[in-house]
């Protein structure tokens, strides 16, 4: 279903957009900040990965941190990568949580 925002189908605000990467903030917000980093190229999640999708899952993570930056996350923040019904994945299409604005607490649920 990402694969609809990354086309234009969905439409979304980017709060990031390069060749390889987009982020949108999350329809159902669980923090302050709380946006969604996606690879423009559809994978389903890192289960899924292949050792050819390093530089792309590099390029995700530095997506994020720049994200963060840009939502003033100067005081810490979590990125969580779902995989799996038993990671609570319930998008196909991988994507990593930018989550901030707030104390995370340990572990999670
Ligand atoms: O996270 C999937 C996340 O995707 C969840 O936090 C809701 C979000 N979501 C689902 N549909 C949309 C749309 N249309 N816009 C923005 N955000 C969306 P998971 O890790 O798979 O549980």
């Amino acid at each position: 279903m990402f694969c609809k925002m990354v086309s234009g189908e969905i439409p979304v605000t980017r709060l990031y957009d390069d060749a390889d990467c987009m982020a949108f903030a999350d329809i159902h917000p669980q923090a302050p900040v709380h946006v969604l980093v996606i690879p423009k190229e559809h994978l389903q999640s890192t289960a899924h990965a292949e050792a050819s999708h390093g530089p792309l899952l590099g390029k995700l993570m530095a997506a994020a941190a720049v994200v963060a930056k840009g939502q003033g996350l100067s005081g810490g923040y979590r990125l969580v990568v779902n995989t799996g019904d038993d990671g609570g994945q319930t998008v196909g299409h991988l994507h990593v949580h930018v989550l901030g604005g707030r104390h995370m607490g340990w572990p999670p649920g």
